[in-house]
């Protein structure tokens, strides 16, 4: 799978380096590619935002900036493309499910207070939100979009415990334990004590 992701805070992804998203990136299994909206800027200031028509407090993200930005993506038209916003759907395991099915996904993440609607009418196919709160940005729930995404990628964890996943489906959830066999004078419950791990 192939990820773009728009964004002013390029930085914030590095963490996906790490861990098994690093891995899988390593592997070729997932692709990252981070496009810096600034970059687009035709300002001689680099600016990307601006007053909000009608009132109200804060900026938001041109629409130009930003449509330069993702025509700039090589295959952006057969891409789906994700704006995360506070106004999208939330998340759930079935979306995820769905959206590791594509081969190609855009991430557009907003800041300040948003970007001009216009762009995202031009360019969005869904609108997507992590949860009933509020962040500064879209760039986390990008990160959260991707981590829960690319675990159903073939290849991304052991088969082993995607197996067990399968079977429990979330819901057989039960508390487990590791060495030493007393922790604080808390033992491991006796009928586990036959299986060493
Ligand atoms: C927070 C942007 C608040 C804009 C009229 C219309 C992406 C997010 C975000 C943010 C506002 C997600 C307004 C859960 C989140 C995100 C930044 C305010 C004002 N006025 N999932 N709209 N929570 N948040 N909008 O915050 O970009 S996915």
């Amino acid at each position: 799978m192939k990820i773009d992701i728009l964004t002013l805070f390029p930085e914030m992804f590095s963490s996906l380096n790490e861990s098994i998203i690093g891995k899988a990136i390593e592997n070729n299994l997932i692709e990252i590619n981070l496009i810096n909206i600034r970059d687009f800027s035709k300002d001689k200031h680099k600016k990307v935002d601006d007053t909000i028509y009608g009132g109200g407090a804060g900026m938001l993200i041109k629409p130009d900036v930003v449509y330069d930005a993702y025509k700039s993506i090589k295959g952006h038209q057969n891409a789906k493309t994700i704006y995360l916003s506070p106004q999208g759907s939330v998340l759930n395991q079935n979306k995820v499910k769905e959206l590791s099915k594509d081969t190609h996904l855009i991430l557009l993440c907003g800041h300040y207070e948003g970007i001009d609607q216009r762009v995202i009418d031009e360019i969005v196919d869904e609108e997507i939100s992590i949860g009933d709160y509020i962040l500064t940005g879209g760039e986390l729930p990008a990160m959260v979009l991707i981590d829960s995404v690319a675990r159903y990628i073939e290849g991304v964890i052991n088969s082993e415990s995607a197996k067990e996943e399968s079977f429990s489906e979330g819901l057989l959830e039960y508390p487990q334990y590791t060495r030493p066999e007393i922790f604080l004078n808390r033992s491991v419950p006796e009928v586990l004590k036959s299986r060493k791990p």
